[in-house]
């Protein structure tokens, strides 16, 4: 099994998806707001705000879980990406990345998905971001057999050229 069997592409709604986890790209106070974070609320119902009260918080750059609640999705890893301000960032992204790869592994979550952490409101450029995601996750795979699979949730047709091109730098066409 090669890492490029274990990658998904796919062009919709993470909130959708029937799968072990879905990360949630949230903020320090892990207090819900717009863009995925709010979709995902909507679909786990409030029993998901009173979960991410109960832990706190959560650093940029960190990841924790919950349950998914109403969601198809059986769990939550919410992790806290850095806002972009010119290009210091990356480290921090790629942390978020490993991060939930390894809450998914210590919980042998054997199936995750990924929104595009960080590109929306916090404004992370989608190029420079989609090739910190892939590089993590192909990193963990060398190391680690689980999770078994990542899928990358991308939100609309534009988004998911991007992640296109950027597996295809890497060698993997999907
Ligand atoms: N499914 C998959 N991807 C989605 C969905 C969805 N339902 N909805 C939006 N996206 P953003 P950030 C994409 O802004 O930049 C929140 O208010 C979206 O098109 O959700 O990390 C939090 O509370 C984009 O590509 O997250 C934080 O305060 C990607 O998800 C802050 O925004 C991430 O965009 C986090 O900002």
């Amino acid at each position: 099994m090669t890492a490029g069997d274990r990658i998904r592409l796919v062009d919709g709604d993470i909130t959708t998806l029937d799968i072990d986890a879905i990360v949630n790209a949230a903020n320090e106070a892990l207090a819900g707001g717009g863009g995925v974070d709010g979709a995902i609320h909507r679909s786990a119902g409030p029993e998901l705000m009173v979960a991410c009260r109960e832990i706190g918080g959560c650093p940029t750059g960190q990841a924790v879980i919950t349950r998914g609640f109403n969601l198809k999705a059986r769990h939550v890893i919410h992790t806290v990406g850095p806002a972009w301000r010119g290009g210091d960032e990356d480290r921090r992204l790629a942390d978020c990345y490993r991060n939930s790869l390894m809450l998914a592994q210590r919980d042998d979550l054997a199936t995750l998905a990924f929104p595009s952490i960080s590109t929306g409101v916090y404004g992370f450029p989608i190029k420079r971001a989609c090739r910190i995601a892939i590089r993590e996750v192909i990193g963990h795979f060398s190391r680690h057999d689980t999770p078994h699979s990542v899928t990358f949730c991308c939100f609309g047709a534009p988004d998911t050229e991007r992640y296109r091109e950027a597996l295809a730098e890497e060698g993997f066409f999907l």
